[in-house]
């Protein structure tokens, strides 16, 4: 029934007994959680809880309003207060740094297995239940908890399809697979209301959210081809509206959503002259290939990296690398 099954049966064969083993788990996921982090890693808790496990979330970030409705959300911790755990498990991330720099690295000693679908497979680690074609890491995981005979219950689903439903872009981007569908599909039969989640992820803003958006539409530059869009959010936008930096996702596919545009980038400054850059594009141009050509990753149409400069050096950076390398 489900075409990736095979690809991930032998890590899953290879990480159950590893889970059944551990008490004491630490789950934990990228920094600035977005939906599947964050949906991911509250369903393993529920999954981990199902089998006895003491468990811990960390989150180094606070989890974005939108995700809070999720049961076992609001048990997610943003340090420890001890750190005798017998399994690290990461979810949701291209590699360790990306967990963010308080994480506690140094003190953990237990082993870490990691559960994603990022490109490229982080190796230094016990196991890494990987598959780059999973639309979401709450797609592995459904399969991770049939294979851990844990009974999908309507905590479970609801935060699984909260990380799928958020990362395809609500079933919109190329990563909509039918095995996607048909893991949504069996989400569905625990009978969570659908519209309810929804809702609490995608109209559930405050209105100074709406109010930054104004500010931040009022920023955007197209390039003389009109391929390349951007928008940007300075410090003082966000001082002016009570805003963090977080409350600033989504508006980047406002640029990518103009017709012609191919790459829409967005920069949030975090200080003078240092800006977190998030790319998005549509079709065949792979944005994780420009975000690690400074240090950055992500997926095909998704990635971010971090810049020094201001607006205008940065855009032109980014522009002529587009216009010498990638819109041919
Ligand atoms: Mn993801």
């Amino acid at each position: 029934m489900f075409d990736r099954l095979s690809h991930l049966q032998p890590n899953i064969d290879k990480l159950v007994p590893i889970i059944h083993e551990a008490h004491r788990v630490l789950v934990s996921m990228h920094c600035r959680p977005d939906g599947d982090a964050a949906g991911s890693a509250i369903a393993m808790a529920h999954i981990l809880r199902a089998l006895g496990k003491d468990v811990t979330v960390l989150n180094v970030d606070v989890i974005p309003d939108n995700f809070m409705f999720l049961n076992g959300a609001k048990d997610i911790v943003h340090e420890l207060t001890d750190y005798d755990y017998d399994l690290c498990m990461v979810l949701d991330c291209a590699e360790p740094s990306l967990l963010g720099r308080s994480f506690p690295y140094d003190k953990l000693t237990c082993p870490w297995v990691f559960v994603d679908h990022h490109k490229t497979p982080w190796t230094d680690c016990l196991v890494n239940l990987h598959d780059s074609k999973a639309s979401a890491v709450g797609e592995i995981l459904f399969h991770l908890c049939n294979a851990l005979g844990v009974e999908l219950t309507q905590d479970i689903a609801r935060a699984l399809y909260t990380s799928i439903i958020t990362d395809t872009g609500s079933f919109r981007y190329t990563s909509t697979t039918a095995d996607a569908m048909r893991v949504c599909a069996c989400l569905l039969a625990t009978d969570f209301d659908v519209w309810e989640v929804a809702s609490y992820i995608y109209e559930n803003n405050p209105v100074a959210k709406l109010k930054l958006l104004g500010l931040v539409l009022q920023t955007l530059w197209l390039s003389k081809d009109g391929k390349l869009a951007c928008l940007h959010a300075d410090r003082q936008m966000l001082k002016q509206c009570h805003c963090s930096g977080g409350m600033t996702d989504g508006f980047i596919n406002y640029a990518r959503s103009i017709a012609g545009v191919e790459v829409s980038i967005f920069l949030t400054q975090f200080d003078t002259n240092l800006y977190r850059l998030s790319f998005r594009s549509r079709g065949n141009i792979d944005v994780s290939e420009i975000a690690s050509r400074f240090g950055g990753g992500g997926h095909k149409n998704a990635a971010a990296c971090t810049l020094q400069g201001s607006v205008e050096s940065i855009r032109n950076q980014i522009e002529t690398l587009l216009t010498e390398e990638f819109f041919v």
